[in-house]
């Protein structure tokens, strides 16, 4: 029989700038796409999952300044807080990619040689409004004031009149090649909305891109004029091929680039959308398949910030919540792509309500009642009524629906197909009372713990992308063996067996009690 090699799949979140500490909107973007890596790997892909820091720029330079450090061990100590924090959120990545490493200088030094031998780039002078903050350029009529009449980037950052000689990409010969791979391709940018928003950019014009300064020395050096420094954006979007070994084009990036997703905040849109595509596409590469550009997360109302000293760390937030449960919120609270507000209120809600009171406890009351009354072993199944083949049947299924909408990065609402068949599981579990079938009608009663057992199997099973580490040990306490959990084991061919002996069983979501001092007594 030929062997077919799985379809590949490439997902990267952008590389995090090292001038400052991570917090929860960083979070956010990894677990979306250690989500989606997860997902994709049970569903039977070879993926490779890419994060990594943004080490190179203005912004990091005058941070290292501030504290008296060279740039370098600056970056050393944050990219390590990068790395800690992927490993605390329990996120699968591949690689983990640093701008400074020489891999990824040679692959942007190999793109501009690929770009200028393609008649791209040109040296000119450039002169205009800088933002060190946003590491990025604005026109005039762009600017807003400030209170003390001081002239502001339209994100409120303060802008810098620079003057400079620095290579020029040729952005304005790319409108129409840009506007026509969109419209070729209406799933390169999600949701819509910002599919949208970047169009009629484009369709407005587009203004060729300075891509080299002068004025800072901590980048990476241009090929031929090492007076030059690449401008940080085609320096950090390379990274995305610096990882798949570019400018080697035979292996790795035959393998992933054709499928690469990009998951981006709303902030770097433009970067990803507009600037990222035209690059590849002087270099002869194809744009990437898909970028989805979510939504932007606030703090009890209000937006985060250094100097509000409302910013979330992570750490704390898994600390206090547990790790899945806060993966589970994230994921769960908003439609992806909106924006949305972080409250104590909201979790705990979450926490208790639906992974305690709903998921959590429907494991605990089949397996708890197994363990008790049974001696822990599962019972073997009686004849079927059509409700149990019901539910089997619904939670087989469920993958269907869970899978469409992961595919469109729709996370809230796979979770709502999963909690479909929870709220049903309950509502059956509810009805077949088991523990009243004990002494009325022990075979009957054995079948429908069975059943429970063979729901739990299946929502642990789906639930490992969001939650892995509790669906793993909801699928621990079934005996479910670790080659069986992907979904090619849904549906009865690889049901449990009855007569097994299982695991004494735990609670997986405990219930989230705030403590006296957080009431505030
Ligand atoms: O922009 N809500 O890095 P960065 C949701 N180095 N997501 C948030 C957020 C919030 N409040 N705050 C940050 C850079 N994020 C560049 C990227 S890629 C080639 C270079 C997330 O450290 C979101 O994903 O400022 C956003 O796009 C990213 O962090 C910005 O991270």
């Amino acid at each position: 029989m030929p062997v077919t090699e799985p379809e590949t799949f490439y997902i990267t979140t952008p590389i995090y700038y090292v001038n400052d500490k991570p917090h929860i909107g960083h979070a956010y973007t990894t677990i979306a796409c250690d989500v989606i890596a997860r997902f994709k790997r049970l569903d039977g892909y070879n993926v490779k999952f890419l994060t990594g820091t943004d080490e190179h720029g203005q912004k990091i330079a005058k941070a290292a300044q501030e504290q008296g450090i060279d740039p370098i061990a600056l970056c050393e100590r944050n990219s390590q807080t990068f790395r800690e924090l992927a490993a605390t959120l329990n996120i699968s990545n591949d690689d983990f990619i640093r701008t400074t490493e020489p891999r990824h200088i040679a692959a942007c030094q190999a793109l501009w040689i690929e770009l200028e031998k393609n008649g791209h780039i040109y040296l000119s002078k450039y002169a205009g409004w800088y933002a060190v903050r946003d590491e990025a350029f604005y026109n005039e009529g762009e600017l807003t004031k400030g209170p003390k009449g001081e002239k502001l980037a339209p994100t409120g950052a303060p802008v810098d009149w620079v003057e400079e000689e620095s290579y020029f990409f040729k952005l304005s010969a790319f409108q129409d090649k840009l506007l026509a791979m969109y419209d070729a391709n209406p799933e390169v940018i999600g949701p819509k909305s910002r599919f949208n928003e970047v169009r009629s950019f484009v369709k407005g014009g587009l203004r060729d891109l300075s891509i080299s300064r002068t004025t800072f020395s901590w980048g990476v050096p241009v090929p031929g004029n090492e007076k030059h420094v690449m401008y940080v954006w085609i320096d950090a979007l390379t990274n995305y091929i610096a990882a798949l070994s570019y400018p080697d084009t035979t292996k790795d990036f035959a393998a992933y680039w054709p499928n690469a997703m990009h998951m981006v905040g709303k902030d770097i849109i433009r970067f990803h959308c507009v600037y990222w595509p035209a690059f590849l596409m002087a270099a002869k590469l194809a744009p990437p398949k898909r970028v989805f550009a979510h939504g932007w997360w606030t703090v009890e109302g209000q937006k985060m910030s250094k100097s509000l000293g409302n910013t979330i760390d992570p750490n704390t937030l898994v600390g206090k919540y547990g790790l899945d449960q806060v993966r589970y919120f994230l994921m769960r609270e908003i439609p992806f792509g909106n924006d949305g507000d972080f409250s104590e209120a909201a979790i705990s809600g979450r926490i208790n309500g639906e992974l305690a009171n709903e998921l959590g406890n429907l494991a605990q009351r089949g397996l708890g009642f197994i363990s008790k009354n049974l001696g822990g072993v599962l019972p073997g199944p009686g004849p079927y009524m059509p409700e149990d083949i019901d539910i089997l049947k619904t939670c087989a299924d469920a993958i269907a629906p869970v899978r469409i909408a992961l595919n469109a990065q729709a996370f809230d609402k796979a979770l709502d197909a999963i909690w479909v068949q929870v709220r049903a599981a309950n509502g059956y579990v509810d009805k077949q009372a088991p523990w009243a079938l004990k002494k009325t009608d022990p075979a009957r009663m054995n079948t429908v713990l069975y059943v429970m057992a063979e729901i739990v199997r299946h929502l642990g099973i789906l639930m490992q992308p969001f939650v892995p580490i509790s669906a793993n040990k909801m699928l621990d306490q079934l005996g479910v063996a670790a080659g069986a959990r992907s979904f090619a084991h849904l549906g009865p061919a690889h049901a449990l067996k009855g007569g097994s002996l299982l695991p004494p069983p735990s609670p997986v979501f405990p219930r989230w009690v705030p403590h006296v001092t957080e009431k505030g007594a």
